[in-house]
C-alpha cells in the first residue's frame, strides 16, 4: 500500500489505530509497515521444504527465459521454479482444508455425544434437515428417534474423514455434469484426511515432480474441503443449533456497550460460544453483572464465530479480523473468548495495555499469556458460565482509558440456502425459479460470491466494498460469506435499502419485491459450502445450463490473506467458478503455474483463477465473465431488451 493511502475506510479503525498509537500497542497495521513482504516467498519461490535449503529460486528476468537461465532456477535438489510454486501452492490448499475439515470434524464429534446424549445443552434444533439429510444418505428413518437417526448420520459424516476409497458422499449433490467432469479428471476425493495427507506427501523432497500433477491433488484435496470437510460442518451445525433464518443486527465496534460487561467471542467454531449465548442470559448470571456495577452483558462477535452467532441468534458483529485488536484498544472489552483459525498472537500483549482477559478455549489452540479454559462437550455449560463469570468479575477492573466508537450499523444476515429458496418460492413452492427467471430476463445480471478475510497491504474494507458496490450497480447479486461480509455491512450494503441506494434499476426492483438486500450475508467461511449448494439449484432449477460452469456467476476474494481463501478459491474453481483474487498472487515466480491456474483450468474445470489488485478493474473482469456465459445461455439479448413497461412490472410483483 502506497504511504499516503488510508489504512481504512472504517471510521471505527481509523479512530482506534490512533488511540492505539497513543496507547504503545504494537498492532497489525504497524507491523505492516515496517515488515514488507519476502520477494521471493511472495511468489512462490521459496522452497524450506528439507534442510538442504530453504532454497531462494531467483526471479525470471525477463518474460521468455532461455534453457540455460531456467537451469539456473532451481533447487538444490534440482526443483524447478515450477514444482516449487506448485507445491507452495497446494501446501496453502492443505492447509486450508485442513482448518475447515479439522473444524468439520469436530462440529460431527459433538454432534454425535448430543445424539448419545452424551453432551448436556446440545439437542437436535432442525429436525427437517435431519431427516433430508438420513434420507440423502440412505440412514434408516422408520420408528426411529431423532437422537438414534443422528447417531447414524454422524458416525458416517465422521467416517467421511478417514475414507480410503471411493468418494465424498456430498459429492452426489453436485450437477451430474460436474461430477462427471471430476471423474474424468480423476480428482472426485476419496476421504477428507487422506487428500490432505496426499499432499504434504507428494510436496516432500523428493517426490512429485511434475507441477500439473501437484496441482491435481491440489484441487482434489479442495473439493474435499468444500465439497467435504466445510459442508459437513455446515450441515451438521444447521442440524445442531438450527439453520438460520433472517435476522437483524447490528455490526461494527459501536456495538460494545460502556455499562455493560462486553464479552467478544472470537474465531470459527460455533459450540462453545453456543452455550455461552446461553449463559449469558440466564437471570442468575446477570444478576451477579448488575451487582458489580454492569447494566447487563454484552455479547459481539469477531471473525467466523461472530458470523455463525450472528446466522443463528442474531449477536452483533464487533468487526472483522483486521479489528480485533482494535476491540481490545476500546479498552472496553472484558473478556476476549477465543477458539481456533484467526486469532492474532499479539492479542495477550495488547490487553496487558487495558484490563481485558484472553481467554482460550480449545486444545488445539493455546496462546501464552491467556487464560485457558478448555472446551469439554460434557460440561460445556459449566465452561461457559466459568467464561461469562470470569468477565464479569473482571468488569470492575476497567480502567479510564475507555473510548467505543459511535459507529453501529444495521444489517440483515441469515440468508441460508433453505432461507433464499423459502423467500424466493414460498413455503409450499420453496425454489430458485424466481431468481433464474430474473437472471434470464436480465433484471438480474448475475450472481457473485465475495468473500474472504482482510490483509493490512490495503486499505481495510476498501477493496470489498468497492467490489460490491461496483457489481451491484451494474446489477449483479452479491452473496458474501466471512469478513468480506462484515465489510460490506458495515458500509450499509446489507439492509434492503441499500438496493434503492446501490443496486442498478433491475437488481434493485427484484431487491424491493422480494424485501432482501442486494448483498446477502450467507455465514462464515465454512459456509462458503452454502454458496455451491445455491448454485447447484440454480443449475437443478432450469434455464441456466447444466453444470455450475454454464452459469453467469462468479467469485472473489479481494482482500484475502489465508490459506483457506486459497483453498475456498480453488474449490470454486474446480467447481466450475470464474475466481479473481486481490492483494497478490502467490505463484507468479512460476509462468507456467500461473498460466495453468489461469488459463489451463478453463478448459479442464470450466472455472479458472485470475489476479487483479484493483477493485473496479476485477468487478468488470466478473462482469465481463457473466456476460460471456449469459451470451452463451442465449440469454444476452434479454437482457438488453429490459425496459420496464407496465405488464413487466406487473408479472415482477406476481412473483
Ligand atoms: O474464515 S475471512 S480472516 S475470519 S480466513 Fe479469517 Fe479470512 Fe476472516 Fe473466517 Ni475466513
Amino acid at each position: 500500500m502506497a504511504e499516503k493511502e488510508p489504512k481504512s475506510i472504517d471510521q471505527t479503525t481509523l479512530e482506534l489505530i490512533e488511540k492505539a498509537a497513543i496507547d504503545g500497542c504494537d498492532i497489525a497495521f504497524d507491523r505492516a509497515d515496517s515488515m514488507k513482504p519476502c520477494p521471493i516467498g511472495s511468489v512462490g519461490s521459496c522452497c524450506k521444504n528439507c534442510g538442504m535449503g530453504p532454497c531462494r529460486v531467483p526471479l525470471a528476468k525477463g518474460k521468455e527465459e532461455t534453457p540455460e537461465e531456467k537451469k539456473k532456477r532451481r533447487g538444490i535438489c534440482g526443483a524447478t521454479a515450477e514444482t516449487i510454486a506448485a507445491r507452495n501452492f497446494i501446501r496453502m490448499v492443505a492447509g486450508g482444508a485442513a482448518a475447515h475439515s479439522d473444524h468439520g470434524r469436530g462440529v460431527a464429534e459433538l454432534f454425535i455425544a448430543a445424539a448419545k446424549g452424551e453432551a448436556p445443552g446440545y439437542q437436535i434444533r432442525d429436525e427437517q434437515k435431519l431427516l433430508a439429510l438420513a434420507l440423502e444418505w440412505g440412514v434408516d428413518i422408520g420408528n426411529r428417534t431423532n437422537e438414534e437417526i443422528a447417531v447414524d448420520i454422524g458416525e458416517k459424516a465422521l467416517a467421511e474423514f478417514g475414507r480410503q476409497e471411493g468418494e465424498l458422499l456430498f459429492l452426489r449433490r453436485a450437477p451430474l455434469k460436474r461430477q462427471d467432469i471430476w471423474r474424468q479428471q480423476g480428482v472426485a476425493p476419496r476421504g477428507i484426511d487422506r487428500e490432505i495427507v496426499e499432499i504434504m506427501h507428494r510436496t516432500h523432497i523428493g517426490v512429485d515432480q511434475e507441477y500439473q500433477n501437484l496441482l491435481k491433488q491440489g484441487v482434489r484435496a479442495a473439493i474435499a474441503d468444500g465439497w467435504g470437510g466445510s459442508m459437513i460442518a455446515t450441515e451438521l451445525q444447521d442440524i445442531l443449533f438450527g439453520t438460520p433464518a433472517p435476522v437483524l443486527s447490528q455490526v461494527n465496534l459501536g456495538v460494545l456497550k460502556e455499562d455493560e460487561v462486553n464479552i467478544i467471542i472470537h474465531g470459527h467454531e460455533p459450540l462453545l460460544s453456543e452455550t455461552i449465548v446461553v449463559a449469558a442470559a440466564d437471570p442468575e448470571i446477570i444478576e451477579m453483572a448488575k451487582s458489580k456495577g454492569a447494566k447487563g452483558i454484552n455479547l459481539a462477535g469477531i471473525c467466523c464465530t461472530a458470523n455463525e452467532i450472528l446466522m443463528r441468534h442474531g449477536v452483533p458483529l464487533a468487526g472483522n479480523f483486521l479489528q480485533q485488536e482494535l476491540a481490545l484498544v476500546t479498552g472496553a472489552v472484558d473478556a476476549m473468548v477465543v477458539d481456533i483459525q484467526c486469532i492474532m498472537q499479539s492479542l495477550p500483549d495488547i490487553a496487558q495495555c487495558y484490563h481485558t482477559k484472553i481467554i482460550t478455549t480449545s486444545p488445539k489452540a493455546k496462546m501464552k499469556g491467556a487464560l485457558h479454559i478448555e472446551f469439554d462437550e460434557h460440561k460445556a455449560m459449566e465452561g461457559a458460565r466459568e467464561i461469562v463469570k470470569t468477565a464479569i468479575e473482571n468488569f470492575p477492573n476497567r480502567g479510564s482509558n475507555v473510548k467505543i466508537p459511535k459507529e453501529r450499523q444495521d444489517l440483515i444476515a441469515g440468508f441460508s440456502h433453505e432461507t433464499v429458496n423459502y423467500l424466493l418460492g414460498g413455503l409450499f413452492r420453496a425454489s430458485y425459479r424466481p431468481l433464474n427467471d430474473n437472471i434470464i430476463n436480465g433484471r438480474i445480471r448475475g450472481v457473485a460470491g465475495v468473500v474472504g478475510c482482510n490483509n493490512p497491504r490495503v486499505t481495510h474494507d476498501d477493496v470489498h466494498v468497492r467490489m460490491i458496490k461496483e457489481l451491484i450497480k451494474n446489477d449483479v447479486l452479491v452473496i458474501q460469506t466471512g469478513c468480506s461480509a462484515m465489510a460490506a455491512a458495515k458500509a450499509g450494503l446489507m439492509v434492503p435499502e441499500a438496493a434503492a441506494q446501490y443496486a442498478g434499476e433491475g437488481l434493485a426492483e427484484v431487491c424491493e419485491t422480494v424485501g432482501i438486500p442486494p448483498v446477502i450475508h450467507m455465514g462464515s467461511c465454512v459456509d462458503n459450502s452454502r454458496i455451491l449448494i445455491a448454485a447447484t439449484a440454480m443449475v437443478k432449477d432450469g434455464g441456466l445450463g447444466d453444470d455450475i460452469s454454464d452459469l453467469p456467476v462468479a467469485g472473489a476474494a479481494p482482500e484475502w490473506m489465508s490459506e483457506k481463501a486459497i483453498s475456498i478459491g480453488q474449490y470454486f474453481v474446480a467447481s466450475g467458478v470464474f475466481t479473481v483474487f486481490g492483494v497478490t498472487w502467490p505463484t507468479t515466480g512460476s509462468k507456467e503455474v500461473t498460466d495453468f491456474l489461469f488459463k489451463d483450468m478453463e478448459e479442464m474445470y470450466g472455472g479458472m483463477w485470475a489476479f487483479e489488485p484493483d477493485p473496479i478493474q476485477a468487478a468488470h473482469m466478473m462482469i465481463e465473465h457473466i456476460d460471456k456465459k449469459r451470451k452463451a445461455l442465449g440469454i444476452d439479448k434479454a437482457r438488453e431488451r429490459v425496459l420496464y413497461d407496465m405488464a413487466m412490472r406487473r408479472e415482477l410483483d406476481a412473483v
